[in-house]
């Protein structure tokens, strides 16, 4: 009984503890004509061209979606957020499947690990090329293998390419909070847990730049903004 009452005492000191934070969702849209999707041919290797049945595969780089929105922005907390957070202990995976990066976009805490797969039976070369954190090079030519790698400081955002497929093409969101999001293709983001507070959302797309907007959320508040990127010109 005693155990029943410590078990219901907890849960409700969680749901209160939820309670207190907000929320900050909503899309990224994008105003225009949106440009054609650019195809990517991987005749020059002809393992990975072989995957994908000698198809032409979408780049990521710009990809508007049905809803005329985009995917693959990176929304974040820039400013306001105060107090220490710690990475969760699961990695973020980023796998090399069809010689192509899964995911596009992805964010990760400072701390936290990084677990680059291989699931292609062939050769990639994962080149992290970041400005704040250390570089890396690791090359992983056998299908199944698994690296491991954590970044030191926050930085918006670290490119990864690799050095035999120059399609190949993510970014990484590093931060010291879990505070982010990124679009997904109905174009939307959530930004969960927030205390209460004023803050600046911005929002990077690698090609369209970044945008940013202030919002303060009162606790429990769940608030919906919009960004809009335009095709430059
Ligand atoms: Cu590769």
């Amino acid at each position: 009984m005693k155990k029943l009452i410590s078990i219901v005492l907890l849960f409700s000191f969680i749901s209160f503890a939820f309670a207190q934070n907000a929320t900050v969702k909503g899309v990224v849209k994008f105003s225009g004509e949106a440009p054609k999707p650019r195809l990517i041919s991987m005749k020059a290797d002809r393992q990975c061209d072989a995957i994908h049945g000698g198809k032409q595969v979408q780049a990521e780089d710009v990809v508007v979606n049905q809803n005329g929105t985009l995917k693959w922005v990176f929304v974040y907390v820039k400013e306001g957020v105060k107090g220490k957070y710690n990475p969760p202990s699961e990695p973020v995976v980023l796998d090399q499947q069809g010689c192509w990066y899964h995911p596009h976009v992805f964010g990760i805490m400072v701390g936290q690990k990084l677990e680059v797969r291989n699931s292609d039976p062939l050769l990639h070369n994962i080149h992290a090329t970041p400005k704040k954190n250390k570089p890396f090079n690791i090359g992983q030519p056998v299908k199944g293998m698994k690296s491991y790698h954590t970044f030191d400081t926050p930085e918006i955002m670290v490119p990864f390419k690799c050095d035999v497929h120059p399609w190949m093409s993510a970014y990484a969101g590093v931060l010291d909070h879990p505070f982010y999001s990124v679009t997904n293709d109905k174009g939307e983001f959530e930004i969960k847990n927030l205390p209460p507070g004023t803050y600046t959302i911005e929002a990077w797309h690698e090609r369209l730049g970044t945008q940013t907007q202030t919002v303060t959320v009162k606790a429990g508040e769940v608030k919906t903004i919009e960004f809009t990127f335009e095709r430059k010109k």
